[in-house]
């Protein structure tokens, strides 16, 4: 029974994560509380199958304070912050989450990836090479599935892509490899500022046995001790053991050092945001021990192009190509996706953007889309306050929906244009996810 024993555990949040811990401890018979905040939380009959009904609790957090809990397992969507957990941990109640868990579980060397953009597109990538080199890598976390459902016999790698969030409810995440990728401001209604959202994903490389990071970005910069081997990837020309791009008469060239590995033409992710994605990827796959070279490798880098709604392709109409790039949840996604994409000369880039901001500054943008965008076609909660960011260099319209949007731009746009859908925002403002906005993008192009 849960009261008597040392550790008296509870779950707190029923999504993913939480339904997550929930199978997990009930597959260790460990004995649980679950609360969530909400009257119907999506995992609450699967939930019902693996607790016994007293022991779950929804509606409200603060059912927490009188149940004499010691250990928690916080979902990355509830933060820290929340007062009945302040007040849990002034008491010592111990904040996990399911990462730290999964750390105690793991019987398999596992990769952590964290960064504010890329993270999805690298852990996968990192998962398929990995695979491609005749391991059995599985890949999951903060990209979808969460990471202790991945646990099981037989696997050589676990790879996985981790939050702040799920940063912050790891003390000592200890992994085998860690990489931070880029540091841009995100989350910022959940963190005081840019320095805090670091330090969080500074923990990345806590007691870990190597590691990488982004020369380019020098919040990535590890502190670790001496004899940890580290490699640094940059879209610069590399010095010796860093992975970087050398560009000659023959085209540029992925670089290790000055030996030339992958010339950027036979690589399907376009880019040079991407470029570097791929030097992270193949910096990781040599401090696991693989050999950069194996013939599996060239075909994974020659046919990956990416995740969708990722500065995705979705139609050339009447010579105008649109792109949804709907995961450009912050303003440095917002940012690679212009710089990828822009042409100073031409200008010809119509920009769609806006959504719930998460309390970002927006004023990194304005420069860029003052010189590379024709038009911004704004909408959604935040909409004003990038307006207000981009004027009065740039020319800018808001919208109330993206049917309206959508509409106006087709009545601008000349052969030869680029439609972008890069919202530097979060969805939830109006859809359930970054998906379902991109979808609505798509279905909105193809019907043109
Ligand atoms: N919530 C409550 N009350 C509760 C518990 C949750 O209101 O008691 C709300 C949260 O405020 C949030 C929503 O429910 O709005 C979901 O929160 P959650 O912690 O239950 O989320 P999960 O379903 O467990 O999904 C999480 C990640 N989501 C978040 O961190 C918000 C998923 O990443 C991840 O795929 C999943 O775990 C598996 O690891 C999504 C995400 O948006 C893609 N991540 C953020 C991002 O990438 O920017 C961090
Ligand atoms: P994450 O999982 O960190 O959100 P994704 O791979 O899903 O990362 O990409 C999120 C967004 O970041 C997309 O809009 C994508 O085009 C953009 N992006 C991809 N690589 C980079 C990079 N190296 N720097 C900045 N933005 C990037």
């Amino acid at each position: 029974s849960l009261i008597g024993s040392d550790r008296i555990r509870a779950v707190v949040g029923l999504g993913a994560t939480g339904l997550s811990c929930v199978r997990f401890l009930a597959s260790q018979n460990i004995d649980f509380f679950v609360v969530d905040s909400r009257d119907n939380p999506p995992g609450l009959e699967q939930a019902k199958a693996l607790c016994p009904a007293e022991r779950i609790f929804t509606g409200d957090l603060t059912v927490l304070e009188g149940l004499g809990v010691n250990e928690l397992y916080v979902s990355p969507g509830i933060p820290l912050k929340t007062p009945t957990l302040v007040k849990l941990a002034e008491q010592g109640v111990a904040m996990r989450g399911d990462i730290d868990l999964f750390c105690d579980y793991v019987n398999a060397p596992f990769v952590a990836i964290t960064g504010s953009n890329a993270k999805s597109t690298v852990t996968t990538l990192l998962a398929k090479l990995l695979q491609a080199t005749g391991n059995n890598a599985v890949a999951g976390g903060n990209l979808g599935l969460p990471a202790l459902d991945l646990l099981s016999a037989g696997v050589d790698f676990y790879v996985l892509e981790l939050s702040s969030f799920q940063l912050e409810t790891t003390p000592a995440l200890k992994a085998d490899l860690a990489c931070l990728l880029n540091v841009s401001e995100d989350h910022m209604d959940r963190y005081k500022d840019l320095y805090e959202y670091q330090r969080v994903k500074q923990k990345v490389y806590r007691g870990c046995k190597a590691a990488v990071c982004n020369k380019q970005d020098i919040l990535t910069a590890p502190l670790l001790a001496e004899g940890v081997p580290v490699r640094a990837f940059t879209t610069k020309s590399p010095d010796l053991k860093e992975f970087g791009i050398l560009s000659d008469d023959d085209g540029a060239w992925l670089c290790r050092g000055v030996e030339r590995l992958y010339h950027t033409s036979n690589i399907a992710l376009k880019g040079s945001h991407n470029h570097a994605n791929v030097l992270a990827a193949l910096a990781m796959l040599e401090l696991l021990g693989q050999d950069l070279l194996a013939p599996g490798v060239a075909d994974v880098l020659g046919e990956f192009g990416g995740l969708p709604h990722r500065c995705e392709t979705v139609r050339n109409h009447q010579g105008v190509t649109y792109i949804n790039d709907s995961k450009g949840t912050n303003v440095g996604a917002t940012l690679a996706a212009l710089e990828g994409l822009g042409n100073g000369a031409q200008k010809n880039i119509h920009l769609i953007a806006g959504g719930d901001g998460k309390g970002a500054d927006f004023t990194p943008l304005a420069k860029p889309v003052a010189e590379l965008v024709c038009k911004t076609y704004l909408f959604g909660k935040d909409s004003h306050q990038l307006a207000q960011a981009l004027l009065p260099d740039s020319e800018v319209a808001i919208f109330t929906s993206l049917d309206e949007v959508v509409s106006a731009v087709q009545g601008a746009v000349k052969a030869g244009d680029i439609v972008l859908f890069s919202p530097a925002c979060a969805s939830l403002d109006m859809y359930k996810n970054y998906e379902a906005r991109g979808q609505h993008f798509i279905d909105l192009v193809r019907a043109l």
